[in-house]
């Protein structure tokens, strides 16, 4: 009896040592996958202008929330509002080889020379949010922003039906204009006067600087009440931040904004929709920072070796005092 059971254990434990010695020489003999080698990854330079505004912000945090999400390695800088600063950023770009620069652009001249040292590099150039103007074509693969020139021409609309609804006969507008010659400040001032051009009660009266930045845009409107008072029947300032300088300032020489003065605003921050809720300003056009997204598909497109569209404009909307407001959700930026 004892025999037969030392038989069968020892049977068992020779089989068991067989399918072990087995298994440890499949797993040293296992060829790696090739096809499962580790992923290089893609690595994006990307020159961000500044933080200028919420707008700016919720911008970089976009870009920042996608990279991680398309699993992108993101060499990030930050130009603090300067323009050399942006050129020596994409350099160090090039020297460090990544596979795509993505930049937006602070102004539209300026980049012919550091952008052919990126085609020379072969590397694509990829303009977000805002254009450039070059000598030489073919320096940058695509631009993915806001169509700003439809940004103005719908504040110029809105306007005009505004006139409408008050009754007005004659519209004496003062603007507040972005950065001198960026993309955003020379097309929201273009769109605009084509909008209002063909009807007569319009007239502007003056436009000024704000930069882009809150305490210019309050600068701005003091001058502009020194000089007009109240005759001015509207304000169109080209970005929140600029609008949201200009209120206290319209309310500190006594006058009701969105009431005395219609406020015409473009962006659509957090902070300026509560604005519109409270009836101080009448009418915010849609600016998306989230651009994220198409970028992040872009240069993963473009590291596939396929080819992108030239320009790619995301869907805005119109906030104003014509909607019911209740409805607009949380705007996270
Ligand atoms: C628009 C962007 C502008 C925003 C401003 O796409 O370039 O720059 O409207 C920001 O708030 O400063």
């Amino acid at each position: 009896m004892k025999n037969r059971i030392r038989n069968k254990i020892g049977r068992t434990l020779c089989v068991i040592s067989i399918l072990l010695i087995a298994s440890l020489l499949s797993a040293c003999g296992k060829k790696e996958n090739p096809q499962e080698e580790p992923d290089p990854g893609i690595l994006l330079g990307f020159s961000q202008i500044g933080s200028e505004s919420a707008w700016r912000v919720g911008n970089t945090n976009d870009i920042m929330k996608k990279a991680e999400e398309y699993k992108i390695s993101l060499m990030f800088e930050d130009a603090k509002q300067k323009q050399e600063n942006q050129i020596a950023a994409i350099r160090r770009f090039i020297a460090y080889k990544v596979d795509v620069i993505a930049f937006s652009p602070i102004v539209e001249d300026g980049w012919d020379n550091v952008l052919l040292e990126a085609k020379n590099a072969g590397i694509p150039v990829i303009l977000v949010d805002r254009d450039i103007s070059t000598e030489e074509e073919g320096l940058t693969t695509c631009l993915i922003g806001a169509d700003f020139y439809q940004e103005g021409v719908k504040a110029g609309e809105y306007l005009i039906r505004k006139a409408d609804s008050l009754g007005l006969d004659r519209v004496n507008i003062v603007e507040i204009t972005g950065t001198v010659n960026s993309t955003p400040m020379r097309q929201r001032q273009a769109g605009f006067a084509d909008a209002i051009a063909g009807d007569e009660r319009m007239h502007v009266l003056e436009s000024i600087d704000g930069d882009f930045i809150k305490s210019r845009g309050a600068e701005c409107m003091k001058m502009f009440l020194e000089e007009y008072g109240d005759e001015i029947d509207v304000v169109y300032s080209h970005n929140d931040e600029m609008t949201l300088g200009a209120i206290p300032v319209i309310e500190e020489a006594g006058l009701v904004p969105g009431k005395d003065i219609v406020v015409i605003s473009i962006d659509g921050g957090q902070d300026a929709i509560d604005v519109l809720k409270q009836g101080k300003i009448n009418c915010i056009v849609e600016c998306t920072p989230r651009l994220g997204k198409e970028v992040m598909e872009t240069v993963i497109r473009l590291k596939n070796g396929e080819t992108v569209e030239k320009t790619i404009h995301p869907d805005e909307a119109v906030f104003s005092d014509e909607q019911d407001l209740t409805k607009l959700g949380p705007r996270g930026y």
